[in-house]
């Protein structure tokens, strides 16, 4: 049987997984190797990984541009997750999407989406074909509180509250949208409140508590997929790196930033507790943090020894029909 400790150790690997790809990622970035835009979830793990816990096998997930954390969380491959980043071939997007443009159809991983807020309608509409082929599914469509005052949102809740479509919002609230702060852009700071005049229910929960979040995020599963409709959760959470890879940071104090990750780091929390639980001991963490590190060199190799695509994929992919549950 699956043991909720064994759960609670499976999360912590994948949240120390996610943390050292993503620092191996801003390495690379620094080292030209990675082209384009690349945002970091680091700071945020216990959000996507606490939310995770409460799916099932086919649910679906669209989320922003900051989409490497959700999508390894999903248990994809992390050298197709890599390669994609570095523009190769066996990339999960084969190279032609890049950090922003994630995408894997066999775990319902639907993007990866550069246009702020723009995941909010595909999502509302992937909960919309779910519900028109009676699939007890549900979609959990995340995105940041910059995209929650973007008017497609609010398109988005009229339908899915009307049709009570299932689907669970998740706004990861990260303090700051690129480089300006919650406090500075919006009148009422307490999102989780944006579904009232919808009639759709939201809770916020900190969400650098792993196991805070998974108990919100069973609650707002459960309401989504018995036929109640839309549910919507603010994760209070902190992003430690820039927006992107070129960000100044003139919009914070450095002890503001340390003060998160001294205090409230998702891992430690989830960790310490584990520790404390005696469910993990130094040692076997230990063992944890080396097989991971070993995970990242064979990753990062792998992608830098895999060739470009091939000129002829410029044409193939434009136009996918998926036909499954
Ligand atoms: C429609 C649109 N407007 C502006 C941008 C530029 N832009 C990219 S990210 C971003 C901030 C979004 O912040 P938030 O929703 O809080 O997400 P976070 O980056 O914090 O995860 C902006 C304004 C964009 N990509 N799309
Ligand atoms: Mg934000």
């Amino acid at each position: 049987m699956y043991s909720d400790k064994q759960r609670y150790i499976d999360a912590l690997k994948t949240m120390i997984l996610i943390r050292r790809f993503e620092e191996k990622a801003g390495q690379l970035y620094g080292m030209g190797k990675i082209a384009g835009f690349c945002h970091l979830y680091i700071g945020q793990e216990a959000v996507v990984v606490g939310m995770l816990q409460a799916a099932k096998k086919n649910d679906k997930h669209v989320t922003s541009y900051r989409d490497h954390g959700h999508i390894l969380a999903l248990g994809v491959d992390p050298k197709a997750v890599m390669a994609e980043l570095l523009g190769k071939a066996p990339g999960c997007s084969k190279g032609k999407g890049g950090s922003m443009h994630l995408f894997d159809l066999e775990n319902h991983f639907y993007g990866g989406h550069g246009i702020v807020g723009a995941q909010v309608p595909i999502g509302t509409g992937i909960a919309f074909a779910d519900k028109y082929r009676k699939h007890k599914n549900v979609t959990y469509v995340y995105y940041g509180d910059g995209a929650a005052h973007q008017g497609q949102v609010y398109e988005s809740f009229n339908l899915a509250k009307l049709w009570n479509l299932p689907v669970v919002y998740i706004i990861e609230n990260n303090e700051y949208a690129m480089g300006t702060s919650v406090a500075r852009s919006t009148a009422e700071a307490d999102l989780y409140k944006r579904g009232v005049s919808f009639g759709i229910p939201g809770e916020q929960v900190d969400g650098m508590d792993f196991f805070k979040v998974e108990k919100l995020a069973q609650k707002a599963t459960d309401h989504a997929r018995n036929g109640k409709g839309p549910f919507l959760i603010e994760a209070k959470t902190y992003r430690y790196r820039g927006h992107s890879m070129s960000d100044p940071a003139t919009y914070r104090s450095k002890e503001e930033v340390t003060k998160f990750k001294e205090q409230k780091d998702p891992i430690n929390i989830l960790k310490n507790f584990l520790l404390k639980k005696k469910h993990l001991s130094e040692e076997k963490l230990a063992t944890i943090e080396k097989e991971i590190k070993e995970t990242i060199k064979e990753v990062v190799s792998f992608s830098e020894n895999s060739p470009e695509p091939d000129v002829g994929e410029l044409y193939t992919d434009v136009y996918v029909e998926e036909n499954n549950g």
